[in-house]
């Protein structure tokens, strides 16, 4: 984490001075995920929709890896962290509920050009997700793993096939955690347009 961490911390440095249409495209781009986020489709994100995304995870890589380890309660605690860190950032008025205008301030003002603010509240989740996917536990996945992945977070299934067939793989053809974190990253950090989440047509 640490290593991803400062693989992305000269962004920080430019915290200030971003135009509007790079704000406006995080903003496009968050309130795309918002939809996704929201499992239930009640329209707002509780931690209700974050326990339907852990338990839509740990159906997505059923079983114990070879290690023995069954990923269930992992992922729910991940969860729960990351509901957690989000609504601390985003639900003001402590109603156990996020709006997507509060999602969206949430995600602007905690993680965009923010490496350290994504690594508390977003990583821990999207490790977990990884290590479930991560059968053998050698920290590669293959690029229909990486499919999967984006699909159980919600990503339309077309998308979710070309965005994985995007990451850079090894010489046996994998995925390392440290591609799929640092994609995750740059999801939430920059204003970069990335498709696998889109509004619902
Ligand atoms: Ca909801
Ligand atoms: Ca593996």
């Amino acid at each position: 984490m640490a290593r991803l961490v400062s693989a992305l911390a000269p962004t920080t440095t430019i915290r200030e001075g971003f135009s509007v249409s790079e704000l406006d495209d995080y903003r496009a781009k968050m309130a795309a995920r918002f939809h996704t986020f929201d499992h239930d489709g009640d329209g707002h994100l509780t931690r209700q929709d974050f326990q339907l995304m852990a338990q839509k995870a740990a159906r997505a890589f059923p079983g114990p890896r070879s290690d023995g380890q069954d990923q269930t309660a992992p992922l729910a605690e991940a969860a729960d962290q990351y509901w957690n860190g989000m609504a601390a950032l985003a639900d003001a008025d402590r109603d156990g509920r996020i709006t997507r205008e509060e999602f969206i301030g949430a995600a602007l003002s905690g993680m965009h050009q923010d490496p350290e603010g994504f690594a508390r509240i977003a990583l821990p989740w999207h490790q977990a997700v990884f290590t479930a996917a991560d059968h053998d536990g050698d920290q590669r996945v293959s690029v229909a793993a990486v499919e999967c992945m984006l699909v159980a977070l919600g990503a339309d299934p077309a998308q979710a096939r070309r965005v994985a067939a995007e990451h850079r793989t090894d010489a046996d053809g994998l995925v390392t955690e440290n591609e799929v974190l640092s994609a995750v990253a740059a999801y939430y950090t920059t204003s970069t347009p990335q498709q696998a989440f889109t509004m619902p047509r």
